[in-house]
């Protein structure tokens, strides 16, 4: 199969992308990183096809996309929208209005412009699998989540979306839906660049790994054709619901 997977450079899409090629597929892998994707070039071999684009930039993803070889460019079997990030965990009113914006060209522009890229294919071809990692912080609001917690309510109602307009297709969607991971960059990037704080988000905790994450995203990929999973919500068993606050005296 010809799989695309956007974000590929750390965490999920690393794993994801290590954990398909095993498999002998061809993995089209993306990232701004130019030298983490020559790294994953270098161990994956020539089942491989980097490229290096800024996935918030709507005209570099498009023509970085049209590079792909034809053969391969029509008949991408898997994509898999995983490329994201979150930046800051401020209350409302002190976000960064740069960060939110980053956030939303990122986890939302950048998501539906490369679907809008390749979701014709799939459709002329009358078969395809579209999966997006969407976040726990899309269903259950928490502090600071504000923008963040948003793209992924959009990426959630999104792949919905996409299920109800492929009606009489055979083109699947699943958005897969995590809660804490641990072993990514994700809160590094968060906390731009402070480790130490990245690092007690998972001090103690008995995180989700991207291994589980690929190995989801394998049995998806592996399921009979006609079953279509719709949301995948998963959390490691050390997380769970806080309920609704009440403030007293307010
Ligand atoms: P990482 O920070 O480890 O990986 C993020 C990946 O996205 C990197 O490969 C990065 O590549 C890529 N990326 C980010 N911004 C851009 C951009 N503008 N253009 C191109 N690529 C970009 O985080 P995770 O692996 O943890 O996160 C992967 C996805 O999973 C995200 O969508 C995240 O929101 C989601 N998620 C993460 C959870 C967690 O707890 N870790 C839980 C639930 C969901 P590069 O820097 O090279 O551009
Ligand atoms: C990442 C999980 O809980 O940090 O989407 O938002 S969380």
């Amino acid at each position: 199969m010809n799989i695309l997977i956007t974000g590929v450079t750390s965490g999920f899409g690393l794993a994801i992308a290590k954990r398909l090629a095993k498999d002998n597929h061809t993995i089209i892998g993306t990232g701004r990183r130019a030298d983490k994707l020559s790294e994953i070039k270098n161990e994956l071999g020539e089942n491989f096809i980097p490229l290096c684009f800024d996935i918030s930039d709507l005209t570099a993803t498009k023509s970085a996309i049209e590079s792909l070889d034809n053969g391969i460019l029509t008949n991408i079997d898997v994509l898999i929208n995983n490329a994201g990030l979150a930046l800051g965990l401020e209350s409302a009113d002190k976000a960064d209005i740069n960060d939110w914006e980053q956030m939303i060209n990122t986890n939302v522009l950048g998501l539906v412009n490369i679907t809008n890229l390749i979701l014709p294919y799939m459709t002329a071809n009358n078969s395809g699998l579209i999966i997006n990692i969407g976040s726990t912080a899309g269903n259950y609001p928490y502090f600071g989540a504000n923008v963040y917690g948003a793209t992924k309510a959009f990426v959630k109602q999104f792949s919905l979306n996409l299920r109800a307009d492929l009606i009489g297709k055979r083109v699947r969607v699943t958005n897969i839906e995590p809660g804490l991971c641990g072993g990514t960059e994700f809160s590094n990037v968060r906390f731009k660049g402070d480790d130490e704080k990245a690092n007690k988000t998972y001090e103690k905790v008995d995180y989700i790994r991207p291994t589980d994450i690929a190995d989801m995203v394998h049995y998806v990929i592996n399921l009979p054709p006609h079953i279509n999973i719709n949301r995948l919500e998963v959390m490691p068993v050390a997380q769970t619901f806080n309920g609704l606050t009440v403030v007293k005296d307010l």
